[in-house]
This record gives structure tokens, sequence and C-alpha cells, in this order.
């Protein structure tokens, strides 16, 4: 059976799924989007995606044409329909169609798109043996022109700093701001252990404030680990104890590498293996 898409209320076999060429999620990158998983039949923190996602589609002036609860039902019946219990979730809020030119009000009718999907980002022997991480030139986008903090579908400047890392063989990107601290990698956030304290960059770095860097930070806090919001530069992470990188897709991967440096003694340490385990029991044990 062909894979279900959800478009604004209807859904459609995968092949079917289409919007139009003048939607301005097309032609500008107009819209914006959450990535969020399912584990057992269960959505990992919903209210947490819906609330960011309307707070990305407040930032860019764009009324979501529905509301939270009714996307969540929507969300839930895309994942049904498709029989997916453990998986990954696409909900994308495009502009709509409108004209060749970037004036928003000639788009009156936002598509929503929701696609449910498996997903692996990275093989299992990184989780076991940890990845490398190169920081790029390409700095984060500048708080003041586009934030961080807004999920759109904007997301070149990423992207630029991926093709960076991939061209160093790394496959993540660390990325600095505008004064040099250091603030994610192109799709998950950055913790760093030291003396036994988490360390990661506070929202005012630049950041996408992500869900599972909130989850991680709870279980911390949970275990008695102090965590510590502060500006970190690429000295607090050649120096570090332990690294870690955290994302939906990514869920918690040990770093042991960066910008050729060893992180520790060059191996996952006990306080990321904790976290990892802690995260997936907190993840399959349906805790919203
Ligand atoms: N930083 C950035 C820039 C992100 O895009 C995160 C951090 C982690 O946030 P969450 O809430 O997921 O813990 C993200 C989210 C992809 C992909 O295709 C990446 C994300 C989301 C969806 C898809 O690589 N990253």
């Amino acid at each position: 059976m062909a894979l279900k898409v959800f478009i604004s209320g209807k859904f459609y076999d995968k092949d079917d799924a289409k919007i139009s060429v003048f939607d301005h999620g097309l032609l500008y990158g107009d819209g914006v989007f959450e990535g969020i998983r399912s584990y057992a039949g269960k959505v990992f923190r919903m209210q947490q995606h819906m609330d960011r996602l309307w707070d990305s589609a407040k930032a860019i002036r764009l009324t979501i044409p529905m509301s939270k609860d009714e996307m969540a039902a929507a969300i839930e019946e895309t994942l049904r329909v498709n029989g997916i219990e453990d998986g990954y979730i696409r909900v994308v809020v495009t502009r709509g169609a409108g004209t060749l030119g970037l004036d928003p009000n000639h788009c009156s009718d936002p598509r929503v798109i929701i696609i449910t999907d498996h997903i692996s980002l990275y093989p299992k022997e990184l989780y076991d043996q940890g990845l490398e991480l190169i920081t790029v030139s390409t700095i984060r986008n500048h708080p003041a022109a586009l934030s961080p903090r807004i999920k759109s579908l904007n997301y070149l400047n990423n992207i630029l700093a991926k093709i960076e890392g991939f061209q160093a063989g790394c496959s993540e990107a660390l990325m600095l701001n505008q004064q040099g601290e250091v603030t994610e990698c192109t799709g998950d956030n950055i913790f760093l252990v030291r003396k036994g304290e988490l360390l990661t960059p506070p929202k005012e770095a630049g950041i996408l404030e992500g869900i599972t860097r909130d989850a991680v930070i709870e279980l911390a806090c949970e275990s008695g680990i102090s965590v510590r919001e502060i500006p970190l530069t690429k000295h607090d992470v050649y120096i570090a104890d332990e690294c870690f990188l955290t994302g939906t897709a990514a869920e918690v991967v040990p770093v042991v590498k960066v910008d050729s440096r060893p992180i520790g003694d060059g191996t996952p340490g006990p306080i990321t293996r904790d976290l990892m385990a802690k995260f997936h029991r907190l993840a399959r044990n349906h805790r919203a």
C-alpha cells in the first residue's frame, strides 16, 4: 500500500501528494515546519512541537488554518492510516500559492502537509563509537536578521554548513555565531560535559530551542547533574570531558572528535552514555 500524505484535510498517495509551484513555500522558503518522532504509537512531546510550530508561524506572521488540537489529531490519523508506530513525522505549513512576487497577501490558502515515515539518521556504529565534528566557516543566522528560534523552511544556512562538514569528511558541522560563540550543529543542539557538569549554549547564542535538548536538561536535573546554559567557545569544546548532540532525528549521539582533536579520551563518556540510555527509556516509556 502506498504511503499516504495529508495535505490540508485530505490524504493522497505519496506519488500524488503535490502542491502548487506557485506556493511561496517553494518560491521563497516562506513557511514553517516541525520534525517529530513517534515511539510505540505515541507521539513524543506533541504539545511542545505544536507550541513551537505555532510560535514559528507567529514569528513569520503566518496563520495556521487549524487549531493545535486539530493538528495533533491529523498527525495521529496520518500515523494510523500508514500503520506507523515508530516513526518520524514531518509537518510543513506553507504560505500557500500566490503570485510571482514576494507579497504574501496574494497567498490566501496556506497548505498543511503531514508526512509520516521511518527514519534512521546515523548508523548504529556511530552511537557506539561517536561521531566527528568540524567547526565550519558558515556562521549561524544572525538573530537580528532571521531568528534561529524560528523553524522556517529557509534552511540554507544549515545546508551550507552541512556541505562544509561533509567536505571535511564529518557527518555533522559545528556552527558558531557572529561573536565566535558555539551555537549548534545543522540539525542538532550541542552539550558539553566538564567536571561532571552539563554545559550548553543559551538561546541568546542564537539556537533552535530543541525539544530533545529540553528533555535531556530535565533528565540531567532529575539525575542530580548540574546544567548550565552559558556562552561557550571552541576552547570550551576542545577541553570538554565529553560532548554529545541532541535532536529529534538523531536523539542523543556522542561526539568524540572536534576539529581533529579528541574530546576527553576520544570515546563516548559515561555521562553521555547514561543520558542516552535515560533518553531511550523516556521516549519509549510514553511519558509526554
Ligand atoms: N537545531 C536545529 C537547527 C534543528 O533544526 C534541532 C536543533 C534539534 O531540535 P529538536 O526539537 O528536534 O530536538 C533541530 C531540529 C533533519 C531534521 O532532517 C532536523 C531537525 C528537525 C527535523 C529534521 O535533519 N532538527
